[in-house]
């Protein structure tokens, strides 16, 4: 099975390309964009998305909204995710983090546009914790700051297979590998 990933981030697409063909599914770069609107959850984000892109005559294509959810800031960054990336970066937060709990926690959500299968959402989590600085120079965004749980390396000192068997977009995705398949059993 071939799916379109709508993204502008080229690790995202490389970590779908790797973790889903071990799952048996294609990947291909769909070039389309959607305006992200503010809202208070990430699978809001992604239906909100679907829903553009759906009306934009898009079809077979997922798209994932994710977000770094820290318990001693309320939950923040979370859905803001991105903007506080362009902000204040990882450096911003590990001066936030000063002093308070370190552990924070992953979510991806992952929804997928198709006719034959209808549209769902998928959500993965990875707990873990903020680390006291900044460790490696894989992946992206948040990863040189993050170190799953029972881990001491940070996502960005991890190879893409240790990524994807740890992350939250990895957790998605074999989520979504079995919706795709309980959907295509139901039709045969
Ligand atoms: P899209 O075009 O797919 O939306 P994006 O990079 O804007 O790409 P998100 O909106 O899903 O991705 O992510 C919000 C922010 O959260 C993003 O800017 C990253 O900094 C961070 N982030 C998301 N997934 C991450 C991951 O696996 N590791 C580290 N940081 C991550």
């Amino acid at each position: 099975m071939k799916l379109g990933l709508v993204t502008s981030n080229r690790h995202k697409l490389e970590e779908y390309r790797h973790g889903l063909s071990l799952l048996g599914i294609e990947v291909e770069h769909l070039d389309a964009d959607c305006d992200e609107i503010q809202a208070d959850t990430l699978q809001e984000v992604v239906l909100a998305c679907i829903r553009q892109l759906r009306e934009a005559g898009h079809r077979n294509f997922m798209l994932d909204d994710s977000g770094l959810f820290v318990p001693s800031l309320n939950g923040f960054p979370g859905v803001y995710s991105a903007y506080v990336m362009q902000t204040i970066g990882c450096q911003g937060m590990l001066r936030l983090l000063e002093g308070l709990d370190r552990r924070a926690r992953f979510e991806c959500c992952i929804g997928v546009c198709s006719d034959e299968l209808g549209d769902f959402t998928v959500t993965g989590m990875a707990p873990g914790r903020i680390v006291h600085e900044e460790r490696g120079s894989g992946g992206f965004g948040y990863d040189p700051i993050f170190a799953p749980e029972g881990q001491e390396l940070t996502f960005a000192e991890m190879g893409m297979t240790e990524k994807n068997e740890r992350s939250h977009r990895g957790k998605a995705m074999a989520l979504l590998a079995a919706e795709l398949r309980r959907r295509m059993e139901g039709r045969a």
